[in-house]
């Protein structure tokens, strides 16, 4: 085997990489189904925190002494491998924010708010997260600029058609998830990406939900912006990125004043620092930044491919053994889906199911999903969702089979 060659797939292996699987909740083996809201941690990357801060913690580009070199060359290699993941021309275009929700406001602020005008239209699907609708609220309210719900399919797909004849001269941007997280519907950004660069419009895509299911490629894509946070792909709290195209980032304002984003300051007047920095001020999350890259490194030792036929193994599975229970409908049954399965059941609520499931050691999420729009546009007060990672097994999803048939006879 060459020293490049990609680690074998073994769902067992692949466990005995992160430890907190390893335990009991409410007297039961955990089951953890609750991948959309945030994935758990592999040993190297706890590792990598703990390595840092009884090694290592020094402030970076100080410069100063051997510490801040040290930090200084495994923050910025960081970025270097994440930007590498996301096959970003440059390490230059990764702006570190604290996850996606931050990644989305920088764009808001700094890009939105400047080029929005009366009259003007930011689109965003009826699937999307609070986080990537909010933001353009606020941006457009300031402007006097409209923000215009794309409609969905049955099927929870974006409306094509649909969008094809709302994208007009005063659409200035198209912002919409890579995957929601609600159905797991996985959207065909580059076609709208497409659309927006046909009418001059900015195209933003919210990775959160994205960057944890497929290898994203920023170019192949043609977006703009990508945004997500390293929680959902086995890395940190508290860290994330904004991937952005050069020319529409130089020409961005700051995001927030501080330290490191200035290159020089006076009362004359100030001038900023350069790519990344000028949208980082502070001093970074740089454990988190360090913890993050070595979750890319840990996803890289083996194929994506791999990866994706084990969590679509998963969903196909879940939708099976889902079918033999009467009186329960998946919400969301879209031709390309991530491995979530959102559900309800006739006769229960869905807070009711969570809470019986947890009592049986399984860990879902149940509510609107931050998905308001999309929960009151399909008439329903929410949905119990499993969202599925490469570590779960197809076992665990007899064990929540069961448990599920279990918990209805209480409940109906
Ligand atoms: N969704 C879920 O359980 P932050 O909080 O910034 O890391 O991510 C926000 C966010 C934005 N967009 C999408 C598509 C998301 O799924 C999320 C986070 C979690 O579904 C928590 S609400």
């Amino acid at each position: 085997m060459s020293a490049d060659a990609p680690r074998l797939f073994d769902v067992e292996q692949v466990r005995q990489d992160f430890p907190i699987l390893h335990q009991e909740v409410n007297g039961h083996p955990l089951v953890y189904l609750d991948n959309a809201a945030t994935t758990q941690k592999p040993q190297c990357v706890i590792d990598a925190l703990v390595e840092y801060y009884s090694q290592y913690n020094s402030n970076v580009h100080r410069g100063a002494h051997a510490l801040s070199d040290r930090a200084t060359a495994a923050f910025e290699g960081a970025r270097r491998t994440v930007a590498k993941a996301l096959n970003s021309p440059s390490p230059k275009q990764l702006i570190w924010t604290r996850g996606t929700t931050e990644a989305i406001n920088l764009i808001a602020q700094c890009w939105a708010r400047v080029h929005l005008r009366e009259g003007d239209e930011i689109l965003v699907s009826m699937l999307e997260h609070h986080s990537n609708i909010v933001p353009w609220q606020l941006a457009a309210q300031a402007a006097g600029a409209k923000v215009k719900p794309i409609p969905l399919n049955e099927a929870g797909e974006i409306d094509l058609d649909a969008l094809r004849e709302m994208v007009s001269e005063k659409t200035r941007l198209i912002s919409v998830a890579h995957v929601s997280n609600a159905l797991g519907s996985v959207n065909p950004i580059d076609r709208i990406c497409a659309l927006a660069r046909d009418v001059g419009a900015i195209s933003v895509v919210d990775g959160a939900q994205g960057i944890a299911h497929y290898e994203v490629d920023v170019q192949a894509l043609g977006c703009d912006f990508y945004a997500f946070s390293g929680h959902k792909i086995f890395g940190p709290t508290g860290i994330g990125a904004l991937w952005g195209r050069t020319e529409l980032l130089d020409a961005m304002p700051p995001y927030q004043g501080g330290g490191e984003m200035i290159e020089s300051v006076s009362f004359d007047g100030t001038t900023f620092n350069g790519l990344p920095y000028k949208f980082e001020a502070g001093t970074p999350d740089i454990a988190g930044a360090i913890g993050l890259a070595a979750a890319f490194d840990y996803l890289n030792q083996f194929s994506r491919e791999a990866i994706q036929a084990h969590e679509a193994a998963l969903l196909d599975h879940c939708c099976t053994r889902m079918a033999g229970i009467d009186g329960l409908r998946r919400v969301g049954n879209a031709q390309h889906s991530a491995a979530v399965f959102s559900f309800l059941v006739d006769g229960t609520h869905p807070a009711d199911i969570g809470m019986l499931l947890d009592q049986q050691g399984i860990a879902i999420r149940t509510g609107h999903h931050c998905a308001q729009p999309l929960m009151s546009g399909w008439s329903i007060p929410g949905t119990a969702r499993a969202s599925f990672s490469l570590y779960n097994t197809l076992e665990e999803i007899d064990v929540l089979y069961e448990a599920l048939s279990k918990v209805l006879t209480l409940l109906r």
